[in-house]
């Protein structure tokens, strides 16, 4: 790829994959397409992430509520979740297989107690940066592809701030996994056709 393009692999950790705390079907499936996606890419960026143990995005901090779940914070709607990647955590660790020497940043995101964060780029408060479109501005970055766990979620959201962030933003749709939450893969991809993302398959790499 071109030196104004970067890779954003998002949340390959145990958690997501089959046995994790929060398992996205076939999530390690993604493995070793996503390393030789990142072979392609000079600039590669990992996410991670990284709650911790009492985070109110965790059905167990809301007594009465279980995972899945809606409720309402004071930045909006919050779905709950089992726990999972709790920082430090082997879940919070990424996924074994997954080989990318080369990254060069890891992000990790959803460490504010009060905040989640599915997105790589500004967290759920829609306020609170976690840097990352000045890292990849200041390597002079345009364009930003993604691939990961989850499809409906994290990259999803991912993706959607990449594109608000003023870069050129495709996910690599073959490259992910989704959870598929009462239809919030088809509501993802809705959101991001308007958002501008395009979507691609690893075969054109
Ligand atoms: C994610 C739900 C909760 C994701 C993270 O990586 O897609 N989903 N935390
Ligand atoms: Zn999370």
């Amino acid at each position: 790829m071109n030196k104004s393009s970067a890779l954003l692999i998002v949340d390959v950790q145990n958690d997501f994959c089959p046995g994790g705390a929060l398992e996205v079907g076939d999530g390690n499936g993604i493995v070793p397409l996503v390393n030789r996606l990142a072979g392609k890419f000079e600039t590669v960026v990992l996410s991670q992430d990284w709650h911790p143990a009492d985070h109110i995005s965790f059905a167990a901090q809301h007594p009465g509520t279980s995972p899945f779940s809606q409720i309402t914070l004071p930045y909006g709607a919050q779905t709950l979740w089992p726990i999972h990647c709790v920082m430090a955590s082997a879940g919070a660790a990424f996924h074994k297989d997954l080989a990318v020497p080369h990254a060069g940043l890891i992000i990790r995101k959803g460490s504010h107690r009060d905040i989640d964060s599915y997105s790589t780029f500004l967290e759920a408060d829609r306020e609170t940066k976690t840097g990352l479109d000045g890292y990849l501005s200041a390597r002079g970055i345009h364009e930003v592809y993604l691939c990961g766990l989850a499809t409906d979620f994290c990259v999803a959201w991912s993706a959607e701030d990449a594109a608000a962030f003023g870069f050129r933003a495709t996910v690599i749709e073959d490259a992910c996994r989704a959870i598929d939450l009462d239809g919030s893969l088809d509501a993802a991809w809705t959101r991001l056709a308007k958002a501008g993302v395009a979507r691609s398959n690893s075969a054109t790499f």
